[in-house]
């Protein structure tokens, strides 16, 4: 039995609205050797966004963020991949911007972010996680199906 694991990826609004670097964050995905099992272009709604973000609910960010990420068209993958969810993070890089394009400019957020809202994309990071947030968006997606892949 293979050791792939599932994980929850978001690419944010700013990606989706620039057709190069939605392409180039695609290849970079699958030269990485992730298969994209579920892709499902939506905007968020508040619900979603308040139940996808509640733990960071009354933070600074949060309005900030909950408005962004319900500005626009999202695209919000199932990745699977062996150690999928570390593997994913460690592709964004660091979540502030400034970090990543010191620390790791090669890393999707180095390369793709602009602010620590606008950081290109998001990544569970627990295989909790991972499911309550496949849950949340594709609530229709059965995991044990893919358990095996
Ligand atoms: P993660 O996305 O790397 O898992 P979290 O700490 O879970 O990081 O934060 C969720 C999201 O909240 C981040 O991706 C980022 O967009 C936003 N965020 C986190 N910290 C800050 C901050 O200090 N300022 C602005 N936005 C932030």
């Amino acid at each position: 039995m293979s050791g792939a694991q599932q994980t929850l990826a978001i690419l944010k609004p700013h990606v989706v609205k620039n057709p190069f670097s939605l392409s180039r964050i695609k290849n970079i995905i699958l030269n990485a050797n992730f298969k994209i099992v579920h892709l499902k272009r939506k905007t968020i709604d508040l619900r979603e966004a308040e139940a996808f973000y509640g733990e960071h609910k009354g933070k600074f960010f949060y309005n900030r963020l909950v408005t962004f990420m319900t500005s626009g068209p999202c695209e919000l993958m199932i990745l699977t991949k062996e150690n999928a969810i570390q593997e994913w993070r460690q592709l964004m890089g660091p979540t502030k911007v400034f970090r990543a394009q010191f620390e790791a400019p090669d890393s999707l957020r180095g390369q793709f972010g602009l602010s620590d809202t606008r950081n290109a994309t998001h990544g569970s990071d627990s295989p909790e996680s991972a499911m309550k947030e496949i849950e949340i968006f594709f609530p229709e997606f059965r995991l044990e199906t893919v358990i095996n892949f």
